[in-house]
């Protein structure tokens, strides 16, 4: 009994709405641009597609600052143009699955607006207090996520409220219980539209501990402890699914900062919150230390020595493989029969995937399929974000004003600060950690503008478009492109990619990253040379191979006997062997 549930066979895409495309020539990206793609995306594929937020908002994060839950921005278009999305999407048998942000709305949202004067109705709505010393200094020591303090003065209501993230997102109380009806009241008018179920942006942020004490100081995020995983938080997501998602037939992911193998087998199933499964951090963090990654405590580097290097890139991306393997087995064999991995390498919140675990130069095609390899071959559903089919990179940021992350304007203007330096000084800094990285337009063409936009993008696009873009890449029997297609094909249908247990093989190989995949008599064996130098695999002496097949390699001569074998760089293999 395999408890088959269709969101676990399923392959999403993740769509970024403002960088896809632009149907237009606004330089925006817009629900139409992503409904003439659908045909693409079908082509590559996929099963679901996430869409980031495309609700009334006024943008200072790019539409996770909602204005109006029922409204969609004029930039992205109308409610005609998504209600043919969903259709376009449902008539090719593909699902949507909507972002929703739930800590906070924007500060135009009308309860905001309305909360402003104590005594209405919404007073209540989000975290208003007075602050210390006649509101000289705010209610407590927290900082945003995205820098500067938690707390922003209210000169009409003359108290604070709390914004975890930008000033203009502020927290909603969800304490309050007519905060949760009516964010529950407007989760059924979309998903009776037939929307096929939603992301929900740092979920396991909307309980507070009691009375907001002080939080720890550190370099970083500070009251962090106070904000995640609060005391009340599974009994609203547990009030949420059977209020709400336990009516429909529905997938649900989490994304939650901070989030444990612990707190996820609490957080997932029918027994826990029922939530299906949840995006965590513990990969994508791991080179950041406590201070987060805009701290340079974490490079062990001083700024002014950044330039003398002869590869200042080395230096922001020193994750190790044994952390890596590390988490992600932790994951699998922590939710094992308990909940469900959510298996992402890269979003628009992170830099580029192959710039990030892989080599974006010499080996930026190797490093890439490798990559996907292990994605698709570990147990939960792959989550491939735009562009990284064709190996998207990094960007060089080559002025501050290049910039256009509220996160990363912020960070980068406290970095200068701190160091007292100018762009040029962090400049580095900023090529690895700024989320504006993963939200340059997608390239689809080497047309103006990567085939993006006819018009002036809003953000600038990464000068690799030439060599690297959609049209070649699918024009190529050899691309990235190719490679995601047949990865997609090799897992559907295939019960042990999908369902299979995941077994570690050598857990502290320095280079080879190797699992079994099993389930009853059959198995399936993946190795991944996690680096650009060469190794030797030998098939460990309890196994044993009578009859392998090889199912995919980025090597198209990989040889057909899993026994013993040298890998090259990058060299990913998967085989059956029973
Ligand atoms: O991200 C949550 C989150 O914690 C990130 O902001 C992350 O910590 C940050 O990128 C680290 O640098 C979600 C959305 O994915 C993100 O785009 C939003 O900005 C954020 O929530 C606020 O809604
Ligand atoms: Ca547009």
């Amino acid at each position: 009994d395999l408890d088959r549930e269709w969101w676990k066979e399923a392959v999403v895409y993740q769509i970024y709405p403002r960088s896809f495309n632009d149907s237009n020539g606004d330089g925006v990206g817009d629900i139409r641009g992503v409904i003439e793609k659908v045909p693409y995306l079908d082509d590559l594929g996929v099963d679901v597609v996430w869409l980031c937020p495309v609700y009334d908002s006024p943008n200072a994060d790019n539409g996770y600052d909602i204005r109006d839950y029922h409204a969609i921005m004029d930039e992205m278009g109308t409610m005609d143009d998504w209600e043919e999305l969903l259709a376009e999407v449902h008539d090719r048998d593909m699902r949507l699955i909507m972002d929703m942000v739930l800590n906070h709305t924007s500060d135009e949202h009308e309860w905001f607006l309305k909360s402003k004067d104590a005594d209405s109705e919404y007073g209540d709505y989000y975290y208003w207090m007075d602050g210390h010393d006649d509101n000289e200094h705010p209610p407590n020591n927290w900082t945003s996520i995205f820098g500067g303090k938690a707390w922003k003065f209210d000169e009409e209501r003359g108290q604070f409220y709390l914004h975890v993230f930008d000033e203009k997102q502020p927290d909603l109380n969800w304490r309050n219980e007519d905060v949760r009806e009516d964010v529950y009241e407007m989760l059924h008018w979309w998903l009776q539209k037939g929307i096929d179920g939603f992301r929900l942006d740092v979920i396991n942020l909307i309980s507070k501990t009691e009375g907001l004490p002080d939080g720890e100081p550190n370099p970083g995020w500070v009251g962090w402890e106070h904000v995640i995983n609060g005391p009340r938080v599974h009994e609203y997501i547990r009030e949420m699914y059977d209020d709400v998602f336990s009516e429909y037939d529905i997938m649900t992911v989490g994304e939650m900062p901070g989030c444990g193998v612990t707190d996820a087998q609490q957080y997932c199933g029918e027994d826990g919150d029922g939530i299906n499964m949840i995006v965590h951090f513990e990969h994508a963090d791991i080179p950041y230390k406590p201070g987060g990654k805009w701290d340079l405590e974490d490079v062990d580097v001083e700024l002014d020595d950044l330039d003398d290097l002869t590869d200042p890139d080395t230096v922001f991306n020193d994750w190790n493989l044994d952390e890596l393997r590390d988490v992600l087995t932790r994951w699998q064999i922590g939710l094992e029969g308990e909940g469900w991995n959510a298996n992402y390498l890269g979003n628009h919140d992170h830099p580029r995937t192959v710039s990030r675990f892989g080599d974006a130069g010499a080996y930026r095609k190797k490093s890439a399929k490798m990559l996907a390899t292990l994605q698709f071959t570990l147990q939960g559903t792959p989550f491939i974000y735009q562009g990284e089919e064709i190996g998207m990179t990094n960007v060089e940021w080559n002025s501050f004003d290049e910039l256009r992350d509220v996160e990363a304007i912020q960070q980068t203007e406290e970095l200068m600060e701190r160091h007292d330096a100018d762009f040029e000084d962090v400049r580095h800094v900023v090529k690895h950690r700024s989320r504006d990285n993963a939200r340059t337009p997608v390239q689809w063409s080497d047309a103006d503008n990567a085939g993006f936009t006819t018009g002036e993008p809003w953000i600038k696009v990464n000068p690799n478009y030439e060599e690297i873009n959609v049209e070649d890449d699918r024009a190529d029997d050899d691309s990235i492109w190719q490679y995601y297609q047949e990865l997609i094909d090799l897992r559907s249908g295939n019960d042990v990619l999908v369902y299979g247990d995941y077994h570690l093989l050598y857990e502290d190989h320095p280079e080879i990253y190797a699992y079994l995949r099993t389930i009853d008599e059959h198995g399936v064996l993946v190795v991944l040379n996690c680096f650009a130098h060469e190794t030797t695999f030998s098939l460990p002496h309890h196994l044993d191979a009578p009859d392998p097949e090889l199912l995919i390699s980025n090597y198209d001569d990989a040889g057909d006997d899993p026994e013993e074998f040298d890998l090259r760089p990058f060299e990913a293999r998967v085989y059956r062997i029973s």
